[in-house]
């Protein structure tokens, strides 16, 4: 019998704007893959066909008037989807699922900066995400001034949307948020400095990876 206690195969990746999580997925999928691993990548909101159109109409801030109760209803919709179509299939398959932000996110973004009920987002955890818990999960931890730098450089000429738009104070408020969050479950996330390069955070991650699961890496 398998052992109700053992880490997901699940691994995000959390951080404010350009810390480098779609950077980190990538690098730590060929690491894993170089060992013969099969690996999901995906990433939050989105990450299956119905979530991704709930994902258009998030970040376009259509959503945004309606206060942070509204906007995380959306993220749970695209989270059930993302969950029932995406991740739990391919968890089930023996893959691991590397994903580009999760429900670390809406305790910052909705729950902390939107100040939404803490036992509503609790509960919303508790029956959208239930037992599909990440085993581990980094928190990449930049000044936003660098991240937001980051972000401006990889998308030149695009509009800024729904939360790049927001001033820096909301950004620093979010670093509080997310180092706070990572404070409070300490097995299962670990924060990482993403000012160093992208190999070295990458080399970080696999080994904190490799020690989490037991994986022989040699
Ligand atoms: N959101 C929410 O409110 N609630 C929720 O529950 C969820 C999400 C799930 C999704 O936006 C938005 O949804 C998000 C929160 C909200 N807020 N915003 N905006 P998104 O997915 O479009 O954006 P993002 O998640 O912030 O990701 P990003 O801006 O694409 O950044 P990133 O993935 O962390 O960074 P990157 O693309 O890997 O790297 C950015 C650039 O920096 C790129 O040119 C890289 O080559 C470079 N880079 C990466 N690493 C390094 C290092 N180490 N040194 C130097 N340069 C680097």
């Amino acid at each position: 019998m398998s052992d109700p206690n053992a880490r997901l195969r699940f691994i995000t990746f959390e951080g404010g704007e350009g810390a480098g999580k779609s950077t980190q997925v990538e690098l730590l999928a060929g690491r894993l893959r170089a060992y013969g691993h099969d690996v999901v990548t995906t990433r939050e909101p989105g990450g299956s066909p119905e979530a991704e159109k709930l994902r258009e109409i998030i970040l376009s801030g259509k959503a945004k008037d309606f206060g942070a109760f509204a906007e995380t209803t959306l993220f749970s919709a695209a989270r059930i989807d993302h969950l029932r179509t995406t991740i739990e299939p391919a968890l089930a398959r023996g893959s691991w699922v590397l994903c580009d932000r999760f429900l670390d996110s809406t305790r910052a973004y909705q729950g902390a900066l939107g100040n939404l009920d803490p036992r509503i987002l609790k509960a919303l955890e508790r029956v959208v995400v239930g037992n599909t818990m990440p085993g581990l999960t980094f928190v990449l931890d930049l000044p936003p001034e660098e991240g937001l730098r980051r972000a401006q450089m990889r998308s030149r000429g695009h509009a800024p949307d729904r939360f790049e738009a927001e001033q820096i104070d909301y950004h620093r408020s979010l670093r509080r948020a997310f180092l706070d969050i990572a404070a409070a479950e300490p097995d299962r996330i670990h924060v990482i400095d993403a000012l160093m390069t992208a190999d070295r955070v990458a080399d970080i991650v696999l080994a904190q990876v490799a020690a989490a699961y037991g994986l022989e890496m040699v």
